[in-house]
Parts: structure tokens; sequence; C-alpha cells
């Protein structure tokens, strides 16, 4: 990693964003993703926030413009101007609940919930300037989309939510998602027909399968049918899962939103009691012991998912193990599941490479993804994991500068074909945001 050439590849991503940018807000990628996606945009306002304040602000504006009623923040966010995305506004039909927005168009299931951090982040990187109208503008609407979950998406009021879609985890087609799924009989259900644009802009190959799709919209159908309300989905869904990272995020977004509260000299007792039962929830429920590290829990079938997903080793995201199960999580990172200590892979596959689902060039079963190491390296620095954090940062750096800002990447080092290791959109504004972030202590 040299000094120069960092340098050189955050002048890239900067170019990236400023390419994705719309006027209103990033889109993920130039033709692949052209609206606003929830995740994503936290990741993106964090890169403009060490070089753009007003757009890391507006970035995020934009998107909480389109929160529901009822705290829901939505996953897609749709420009009335623009088609080539299947599910598109027609297909979602948002304005079927009466929690949607009026004049905005947006999907009907949402993302894991990153933005208290994001607004933290924003706050901290004023630096000498700190000024908290935004903190203050955005305090009540963060306050409303934790609440949301809790409301809505805690049935056992343990402080652990579930996702009920794969698309809200945000790693779509991971193999934990298999098995629950498998529940969608394709010979016996009846799917909507649509048409995919998705595997005609990047190889299908590297895409989730068409049985994916098929159950991906027969569970977008269920929720329509139910007109969107969340209770009525949660009583006859076959999909309902707690995830150990979005449960993380959902947690150390608590912690970040409590920091805010204090900034703001604002009431945070709620708050407090939601963070400390999600992270005892996560530590009694989605440990497993076997394997020593978290996995999800399937609300359904009650019971625990085969672990395998890096999911499982992200609670050190939101401080949620004690110094011996973080170490176990070390363990684990550097087993064969996950690493190779011969240098032959790259930080950090998104599943087991030991186990047979494990696929290195397809989408959220095997390969690395730059959202994911952000995660893995704020996680390892919190507990003073330090080479391990450097490796994680190393590789990133290795990734990119050898194939470019890409959506994800093999973990396998030693490809026979050099060109094959990237895919998915090209000038992908996650990878491009959170390498400014990692690296943000070489910006000028
Ligand atoms: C469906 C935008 C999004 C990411 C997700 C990623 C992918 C969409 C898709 O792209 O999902 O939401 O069409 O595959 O899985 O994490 O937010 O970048």
């Amino acid at each position: 990693m040299d000094e120069k050439t960092i340098k050189h590849l955050i002048e890239i991503a900067k170019k990236n964003l400023e390419r994705n940018w719309t006027g209103k807000y990033t889109k993920p990628s130039p033709q692949l993703y052209p609206h606003q996606w929830n995740w994503d945009s936290g990741f993106i306002s964090i890169g403009y926030s060490h070089f753009n304040l007003n757009k890391a602000r507006q970035e995020i504006l934009s998107l909480f413009e389109a929160q529901w009623a009822n705290g829901m923040l939505p996953h897609i966010v749709f420009n009335p101007n623009v088609s080539g995305y299947f599910p598109g506004a027609d297909f979602w039909n948002s304005k079927l609940s009466p929690q949607a927005p009026k004049n905005i168009y947006t999907s009907g299931l949402t993302m894991p919930a990153v933005h208290s951090t994001v607004c933290l982040i924003i706050y901290k990187n004023q630096k000498n300037n700190p000024d908290k109208d935004f903190l203050k503008f955005m305090f009540e609407k963060l306050k409303k989309l934790h609440s949301f979950f809790y409301d809505y998406r805690d049935p056992n009021k343990e402080g652990l939510v579930y996702i009920r879609h794969p698309w809200e985890s945000g790693m779509d087609n991971s193999p934990s998602w298999d098995h629950p799924l498998e529940r969608i009989n394709l010979t016996k259900v009846k799917i909507p027909s649509y048409k995919r644009v998705d595997n005609t802009i990047v190889s299908p190959e590297n895409r989730p399968t068409k049985e994916d799709y098929d159950r991906y919209v027969y569970l977008v159908a269920q929720s329509k049918k139910h007109n969107y309300d969340e209770k009525l989905i949660f009583s006859e869904s076959v999909f309902l899962i707690q995830d150990p990272l979005f449960n993380s995020i959902l947690c150390k977004a608590n912690e970040d939103l409590i920091e805010i509260a204090s900034i703001l000299k604002e009431d945070s007792s709620q708050i407090k009691e939601w963070y400390e039962q999600t992270k005892r929830s996560i530590n009694d429920k989605l440990w497993n012991e076997e394997e020593r590290y978290y996995t999800c829990f399937d609300l359904y079938a009650n019971k625990q998912i085969k672990p395998g997903s890096v999911s499982g080793l992200l609670p050190i995201y939101g401080g949620i193990p004690d110094l011996k199960r973080a170490q176990l999580i070390i363990d684990k990172l550097n087993s064969p599941s996950f690493s190779n200590n011969g240098g032959e892979t790259y930080l950090v596959p998104t599943y087991d490479m030991q186990s047979k689902e494990f696929n290195p060039v397809k989408y959220w079963r095997g390969p690395v993804w730059i959202n994911i190491n952000w995660f893995l390296y704020n996680g390892l620095r919190r507990y003073n994991f330090h080479s391990q954090a450097e490796r994680v940062l190393q590789d990133t750096f290795d990734l990119i500068s050898r194939y470019g800002f890409y959506e994800y990447f093999n973990p396998k080092r030693n490809l026979n074909d050099f060109s094959s290791g990237a895919y998915g959109g090209n000038h992908f504004s996650w990878s491009s945001a959170l390498f400014i972030d990692l690296f943000s202590k070489y910006l000028n």
C-alpha cells in the first residue's frame, strides 16, 4: 500500500461518486441500480462526509423524505424519471399502504438501520465547525425509524428484530436464506409474471437465479396482498429471520443515537433500553455454541439456521460479544472457513469457504463486498485486534487496486483468468465511498 496509489484511488473514488450523483441522491451504480437505495445512501454519505458535508447531508435528507408514517424507511426510493429496474415503482405500488408517502414512490420493505451511525459520523466530521442543526433535524426521524423496528418487527419483545424478505438483509441470496425460502414451493404457488433487467446488464452467472427471483417476487406479492400491513404479513409469512448483522447494525445505531441524544440534551432512556435488550438477546439467542460464532434465528421454524454467513462474525461491529467470544470470532475469522493461512484468499468471503454452499463468483454466496469489510474493520478496531484490521485494509486495497471499484470480488487471489475476479456494477458507489472512509487519513 503506497501513499501515491492510495491518493490516486481516492481521486477515482470521488469521481465515481460524482458520476453517480443525480442532483438529489447518488445512484449505487450507473446502470444496474438507477434509483436511491437505503443502506447504500448511508455508506455513500459516510464517504462524502470527508470532503463534501452538504452532499453527505443531502443524501440522508433525500432518503428520509420517503420515510413512511409508521417510521419505516423503504429500501428503494424511486426516481420517477428513470426506468430500467425490476421491480420498479409500478410493481411495488407502495400507494397500497396508507403508511406510504403520498407523492413519492418507494418499495414496500426496509433495510439495515445504519442511519443514526451515519448522522453521528457526519456530525463528527464537521471537525472545527460543529453544527448541531442537522442532528436536531434528524433526531426524531431516527428515533421513529428505531421505534418502527421495535414496534413492528420484534413480536416477542425481546429486542431482536426480524427481516421478512431477503432484500431487507441487503445480502439477497445468502445461503442462510435457502432453507427458509424452500418453504415456498414453486410448483404450488402462483408467481406474478415479471421480467428481470439485472441479468441483462451484468452476467447472470454472478446474479441470483430465476428460482431466487421467483421467491423474491412471491414474497412481495404476499405483502402487497396485505397492503403492506406489517401485522398481517407477519401472520402469514414463511420467511421471518432474526439476523446477527441486521440486529448488530441496529444495536450500534442505538449506541450512536444515545450519543446524538446526549449532544442534543434529549432524553435517551428508551433508546438505552433498546440498546441493552438487543445486545443481550443477540448474545442469548444468536450465539451458536457448536460453531462458536453467531447465526440467524428462523422465527417460523423456531430454531437457529445453520451457521456459515459472515453476518455471524459481525456482532463485533456492534460491540456485542464479551472478550472471550470476540476471541472465538477471531479464531473463526482466521480459520479456513473465512481465511487462508497461505494468503491465497482476500478477506473476507461472505460465506464459509468450506461449506458446499460457498460460491466465489455468485453475489452474496461467497464474494468479498466492501461494505462487509468496512463493518469487519470497524469491529476489529473496536476490540483492538489491530493486526487483523490491517489485513482487512490491505486486502481491500489489493482488491480495488487490482480490479477497480466493482460491486463484489472473488475471494481467491490466484485466479488463472486475471480479468475475471470482479463482478456486478463497476464505478460502484459504496465501494468508492467506503474506500474513502477507510483511507481517510490520506485525504488532502
Ligand atoms: C435489491 C443496491 C442494492 C444493495 C443490496 C444488493 C443489491 C438489489 C438487487 O443492490 O440488491 O435490493 O437488485 O439485487 O444486494 O445490498 O443495497 O446496491
